[in-house]
């Protein structure tokens, strides 16, 4: 494969099955040929390396697919994220909001909630992103360090999705939960599951974390 084929002469869901499949140099190669050539690096991430993390997932629950497999086919996915990262990121706009956000307690997960910080970013927000086992008194910490208008919660484990729970609850405890909103999102979490636990909003993708993220800064503007 020539280093200057058109988007058009480039099979993208080789993207796909390269992630599945764990092979994380040629992944990362065809990406890079793939956004040089044009590819939206948006698109890239949606079409290919989504589905990709979802058939990985099933083959995980199947028995076919061990944890170290998963992890590789995660490191293929990450080597993506890096070269898409100045293309979702690009500069000139005028700051807006600023948003704290981490996966949760107990939870390693990030794929997603660095997805959701680039585009984010993308769309004019500051935005801190504590990594991944945040629990409460860090997101303490970090509100009163940053003072955020939004903080963002990421959880992909049904066991973990407690903890955004417990921090909205240490927020209220610590007196700070005026001065934020709470969005909250990944795989298990619900609108239902925010409603119960007092976010302020959730969301089911990267895209609807932006415009949730929009929603949140206005009304607490006004
Ligand atoms: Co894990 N894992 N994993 N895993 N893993 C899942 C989540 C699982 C569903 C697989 C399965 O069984 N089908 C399952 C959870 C089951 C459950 O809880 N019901 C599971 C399990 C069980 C585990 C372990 C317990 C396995 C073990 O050790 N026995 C273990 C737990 C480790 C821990 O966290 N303590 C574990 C470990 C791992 C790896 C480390 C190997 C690796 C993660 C590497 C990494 O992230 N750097 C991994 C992976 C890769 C997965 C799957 C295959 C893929 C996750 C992913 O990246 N998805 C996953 C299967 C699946 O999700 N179908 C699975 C792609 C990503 C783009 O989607 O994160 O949902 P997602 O993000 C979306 C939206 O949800 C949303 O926007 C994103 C972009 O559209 N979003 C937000 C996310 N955060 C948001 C925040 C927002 C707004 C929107 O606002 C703040």
């Amino acid at each position: 494969m020539s280093s200057n084929k058109s988007s058009d002469e480039l099979n993208l869901d080789e993207i796909t099955d390269l992630i599945i499949d764990g092979y994380i140099d040629d992944t990362r190669e065809l990406a890079d040929r793939a956004l040089q050539a044009g590819v939206d690096a948006h698109d890239l991430i949606t079409t290919y390396l989504v589905p990709a993390m979802e058939e990985v997932g099933d083959l995980f629950e199947s028995g076919e697919y061990f944890v170290s497999e998963m992890l590789v086919s995660a490191r293929a996915a990450g080597e993506i994220l890096t070269l898409a990262e100045p293309y979702l990121v690009k500069g000139g706009h005028k700051p807006t909001g600023v948003v704290v956000m981490g996966t949760v307690k107990g939870d390693m997960h990030d794929i997603g909630k660095n997805i959701t910080r680039m585009m984010l970013k993308g769309n004019g927000f500051q935005v801190i992103d504590l990594g991944t086992d945040v629990g409460p008194a860090k997101f303490v910490k970090a509100i009163e360090e940053y003072k955020p208008d939004i903080i963002g919660m990421s959880a992909l484990l049904t066991t973990t999705m407690n903890s955004m729970a417990e921090t909205i609850k240490t927020l209220e405890q610590e007196g700070l939960r005026q001065n934020v909103a709470v969005m909250v999102g990944g795989a298990p979490v619900t609108q239902a599951f925010a409603d119960t636990i007092g976010a302020d909003g959730y969301a089911a993708d990267a895209a609807a974390a932006v415009r949730l993220a929009g929603t949140l800064l206005k009304n607490s503007i006004s």
